[in-house]
């Protein structure tokens, strides 16, 4: 089976493709088609636009697509950034600037105030109209300062209290083991193990 990643961040393709190693996939990138299209996410949740993704290069494709739509929601923040986690500090920023955005906007508050979690969700369009969708969850706390170079995106700040460290300070493996995304991923592979079994059945 061929499956096609929904996404242009070469980040998550490393950590989905190392959740799914395993499986008897061959994985298709938007490095495999000249004409890749960008979907706009114009839905108000992460739900709809993994929907929006996974059906519009579906659409564009043939092929089954999974996309991923994250988000950092921290509670002091009423769930900002959320949606609009990739653009945070504004139209073409970069990690570290929504970074630095993010720890000025928590300047001051207490540790006990500076929870939040990170959500993956997971949408794979098998057809127009088969859609499979999947969440995963992590809780965290945002960090006074960045610590650690691995990862990306906010992974720096959040502070995972189990391991002690935060995102940015674990190997890929660790991450994948604990995270939104990692999470998400275990459900994905059952979505992904029923459909091979399914047709292998046929
Ligand atoms: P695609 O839409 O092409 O998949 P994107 O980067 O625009 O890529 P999102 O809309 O899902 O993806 O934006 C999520 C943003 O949240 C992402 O750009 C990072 O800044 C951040 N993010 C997502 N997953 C993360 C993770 O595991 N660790 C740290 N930050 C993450």
């Amino acid at each position: 089976m061929q499956l096609l990643l929904a996404t242009r961040n070469k980040d998550k393709i490393k950590e989905i493709r190392q959740a799914l190693a395993d499986l008897p996939l061959t994985i298709l990138t938007c490095d495999d088609f000249l004409d890749f299209p960008e979907i706009e996410e114009t839905g108000a949740t992460l739900e709809e636009n993994a929907t929006l993704k996974a059906k519009g290069i579906y659409e564009h494709s043939g092929f089954p697509s999974l996309s991923d739509d994250s988000g950092l929601e921290v509670d002091y923040l009423n769930g900002a950034p959320g949606v609009y986690s990739s653009r945070y500090a504004g139209p073409g920023c970069t990690y570290d600037d929504n970074n630095r955005k993010l720890l000025q906007e928590l300047n001051g508050v207490p540790a006990e105030k500076r929870t939040a979690h990170f959500r993956t969700v997971i949408a794979i369009a098998w057809s127009v109209s088969e859609i499979d969708v999947v969440e995963g969850r992590v809780n965290g706390v945002i960090a006074s300062e960045k610590t650690g170079s691995s990862g990306f995106g906010y992974d720096p700040v959040f502070y995972y209290p189990p391991a002690a460290k935060t995102f940015a300070q674990m190997t890929l493996d660790e991450k994948n083991g604990v995270s939104h995304r990692g999470r998400a991923l275990k459900a994905a592979r059952d979505k992904i193990m029923a459909r091979l079994n399914k047709a292998a059945k046929l």
